[in-house]
Formats: structure tokens, C-alpha cells, sequence
């Protein structure tokens, strides 16, 4: 079975979209979450992250050799004004279903982070008890965010990230290598994976990821530019030498 990190790094495929998008984001081929977790196991990704109910059908057997992150919370696309995403999944759920990781998305700068902050701290306390790892989907958005890619914003995400007990803080990345290598910092022990985004081409993406890199991110939560491009395993080799791992995929 794969590990969660592998030399200090970790490379998690996302797929929680048909939630936080719809289905819209997938074709024929990737809205089969068996798809997505051949395509894990075949480009050795470190863990898929994706909601309890797939998780249920589709963590079994072979599927087993990649770790699992259970979402435990969900918003759908129409509510961005001010978004909230309340907790659904139980800790001890994930944990029966096998889940290495829970993950939780907190929107900072919503009305509503307050109820998120409590719902996530109380996630760590009992992830750690079980003896699994928090990953906190760190996204600033709403009435007091004037700009989610701000440097200050960002990095007073990883602090509560990390403040709040995350293991790992998942961020959006802003382009500036040396303000997010401060970001990385922010977040102290707690380690940064940054955000795929929507697809762009595979050259513009690999730039990114080189920059992210760069920044001192131990990894990528990626999702769409791998899983919608034509040529996933070749982006995964790409993006696993970037980080320095071994890519004989
Ligand atoms: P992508 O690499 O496809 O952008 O996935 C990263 C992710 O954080 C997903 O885990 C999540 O569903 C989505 O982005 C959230 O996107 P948005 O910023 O539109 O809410």
C-alpha cells in the first residue's frame, strides 16, 4: 500500500468536484470514480481525497492500495456570496470506511467561519485520537475577502490552519514564490499542499507546479488538470519529478 507521504512529500488526487461543482466538471470516462482510482494507483498517488458515499462504493479491494481522505463537509456551487459547509460525515465513519485522513473545508472570511473553526478543531481532536491525520481545505472567501489571493490573506489561513490543529492545509496558490514561500512558513508544522485549479494547458500547469515547488509546498492536492487532461499518467510523471520522486509510471 501506498503511504501518505513518501520522503516528506505527498501527492493527493482530488476528487470531491461532482459535490462542490457538479457533474459538469467530468465526462463520460471521469465520472467513473473508478477511474479515478485506477488512475491513483497507476500514477502512485499518495491518497485520493473524496466524499463518504464513494468512498463507500468504491473503497474495496485493489482501491485499498491508495490511502484515503474522507470529506466530511460539502457546499454546493450555488452558495459563494457567503458560504458555509457544514460537517455531514462522522471521523469514526471514515474511519470504519478505512480513511487515513479526514478532510474539512473551512471558507475564511465567512459569516459563518466561526462555526466552521469549532466544527474543525473538534475534527483534529478526534482524528488524532484515532490516530489519523486533518487535512483543512483552507479556502478565504466571502463578505470580508476582498481578494482569496492576497498574500496576507493566505498566510493568515495557514496560521489558523495550523493554529486550529491541521496536518495538512490545502491553499490556493498566488503565482509569487517568494510571498507564498512566507505562507509555507506561516503554517509552521502544519504541511502546505496547494490547489490544482481549473485545466489549463499542461506546459502553463507545470509551470505553476514548478513555482509551487518552489515555494516550499510538500505536495499538490490536484484534481481536475489530471483527471481531465487526455494524458494523466504523463502530468502525474511530470508533476512527481518536479517534487523529486521517482516517475517510472
Ligand atoms: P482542482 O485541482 O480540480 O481545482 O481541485 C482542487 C479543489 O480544492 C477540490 O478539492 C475542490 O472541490 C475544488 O478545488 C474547490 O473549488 P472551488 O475553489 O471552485 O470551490
Amino acid at each position: 500500500m501506498q503511504e501518505l507521504f513518501t520522503e516528506g512529500k505527498t501527492l493527493i488526487l482530488a476528487c470531491d468536484q461532482g459535490f462542490e461543482h457538479g457533474p459538469e466538471d467530468f465526462n463520460l470516462q471521469n465520472i467513473d470514480t473508478q477511474y479515478i482510482f485506477d488512475l491513483a494507483i497507476e500514477g502512485k498517488y499518495n491518497a485520493v481525497a473524496l466524499q463518504a458515499g464513494l468512498a463507500k462504493h468504491y473503497y474495496k479491494g485493489d482501491n485499498r492500495r491508495v490511502p484515503l481522505i474522507v470529506k466530511l463537509n460539502g457546499k454546493t456551487k450555488f452558495d459563494n456570496d457567503d458560504p458555509v459547509s457544514y460537517q455531514h460525515t462522522s471521523v469514526e465513519y471514515a474511519v470504519q470506511l478505512g480513511a487515513s485522513a479526514v478532510g474539512y473545508t473551512i471558507y475564511l472570511g465567512s459569516s459563518h467561519e466561526q462555526v466552521m473553526f469549532k466544527e474543525f478543531a473538534k475534527i483534529c481532536e478526534e482524528a488524532h485520537k484515532y490516530g489519523i491525520l486533518a487535512v483543512c481545505w483552507m479556502y478565504p472567501r466571502g463578505p470580508a475577502i476582498k481578494d482569496d489571493l492576497d498574500t496576507d490573506v493566505l498566510a493568515y489561513a495557514a496560521r489558523i490552519a495550523s493554529e486550529l490543529g491541521a496536518d495538512i492545509v490545502k491553499l490556493k496558490f498566488n503565482g509569487d514564490v517568494s510571498a507564498m514561500k512566507w505562507v509555507v512558513k506561516c503554517a509552521g508544522k502544519t504541511k502546505v499542499v496547494f490547489a490544482g485549479g481549473s485545466k489549463v494547458s499542461p506546459s502553463k500547469f507545470l509551470g505553476v507546479v514548478e513555482q509551487m515547488h518552489e515555494s516550499g509546498a510538500c505536495g499538490l492536492a490536484v484534481g481536475r488538470n489530471v483527471w481531465q487532461s487526455d494524458q494523466p499518467l504523463k502530468i502525474t510523471a511530470a508533476i512527481r519529478e518536479v517534487f523529486g520522486l521517482k516517475h517510472n509510471l
